[in-house]
């Protein structure tokens, strides 16, 4: 090209004054120039059809660019809608999961709940009474100190209870029940409640009295349970059942104060295999839906958990709560065994351990 452009370059000439052989070689030029010319339309078509093609080429490329950006964009949202898809299912299948096995168990502890509460009904209380007999079946019966004593034209109920009728110048001038077997025997039941046919939920009054019957459940009396305890040293045991579970728990120096005082509970040290729930409520006077001593400002705690007990704000324990109640905090709850939920058996029984 250089050889070309130098030619085009080179000062003008007056061919007018050329000699022969001076036309030869301008001609000679002349052709080589109109070569190089031809050269270089050729060299501008090929540049022209190479331009030409890199822009076919470019505007596939971008087509191509927008069909792979296409399938892209359609393959992810594909995928995106199989995802999560597969994860709504998934958790469809979950919730169904939990659902069942929530069914299941809330009918297994009902189907546990039944049997125990038939069990725990049929050999503590048979249907027909029978009387006594002379012996009870053991060495393991002890004369009580005060007031089980055995031999005394007793009735006999199941294996380990007897209904004591009052004598003129006892301690009690209502008929009660007396263990006579459990841990040697001598224990006078103050709470029963394993067949949930008596309400509970009373006040004042019939608290003090006492109510229910010896057959199923009951609630010996406030006024007994202090006359009972306001002399001597007494012990007192709590059976509570759960989940088919019997546990116990044992406090020594048990009382109860008379009316004036509220009926204040007085316990001792723990021992025993249930947790101790009561400790607590020691030195605490007694609540009911119609009589409100307990520690709480905004409520009574009788009347919120359908109970009567020695609330403070307001129980860690509550024996005389709603039978079988599936609401936290309302049923036979014994904290340190049943937790919120409600024990399916209680009895509470005390003995004389000291005049
Ligand atoms: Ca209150």
């Amino acid at each position: 090209m250089w050889e070309f452009e130098s030619k085009i370059n080179s000062p003008s000439r007056d061919f007018s004054q050329s000699k022969p052989v001076d036309i030869l070689h301008n001609n000679k030029t002349l052709l080589e120039f109109l070569e190089s010319t031809r050269r270089l339309e050729h060299i501008l078509e090929d540049k022209t059809d190479l331009l030409s093609s890199l822009a076919t080429s470019n505007t596939k490329t971008q087509t191509c660019e927008k069909i792979y950006q296409f399938i892209t964009e359609n393959l992810t949202a594909d995928i995106n809608e199989i995802s999560n898809g597969s994860q709504a299912l998934n958790r469809v299948v979950e919730d169904q999961m939990i659902e069942i096995n929530d069914s299941f168990n809330t009918f297994l502890q009902s189907l546990e709940e039944s049997i125990n509460s038939s069990l725990s009904m049929t050999p503590s209380f048979p249907p027909k009474l029978v009387s006594a007999p002379g012996n009870l079946g053991g060495d393991i019966i002890t004369e009580s100190p005060k007031v089980c004593k055995k031999n005394e034209g007793l009735k006999y109920k199941g294996e380990k209870y007897v209904e004591i009728e009052p004598v003129e110048d006892g301690l009690l001038q209502v008929p009660y029940l007396c263990d006579m077997i459990s841990d040697g025997g001598g224990w006078i039941v103050i709470q029963h409640r394993a067949t949930g046919d008596t309400d509970f939920f009373l006040g004042w009054e019939d608290y003090k009295e006492g109510f229910g019957s010896l057959d199923t459940d009951f609630w010996l009396g406030n006024d007994n349970i202090h006359a009972l305890t306001s002399s001597g040293s007494w012990e007192l045991n709590v059976e509570v059942k759960y989940k088919g579970d019997t546990r116990e728990a044992n406090y020594k120096d048990f009382s109860l104060g008379d009316e004036d005082s509220n009926y204040k509970l007085h316990i001792g040290t723990y021992s025993g295999t249930a947790g101790d729930s009561l400790s607590r409520h020691d030195g605490h006077p007694f609540t009911t839906k119609d009589k409100d001593n307990d520690e709480s400002d905004s409520r009574n705690c009788a009347s919120t958990f359908e109970g009567a007990w020695w609330y403070i704000n307001c129980h860690d324990s509550n024996l005389n709560g709603k039978w079988m109640s599936i609401t936290a905090h309302h049923g036979l709850m014994w904290r340190t065994l049943t937790d919120s939920k409600s024990a399916t058996f209680s009895e509470m029984k005390i003995r004389q351990v000291a005049p």
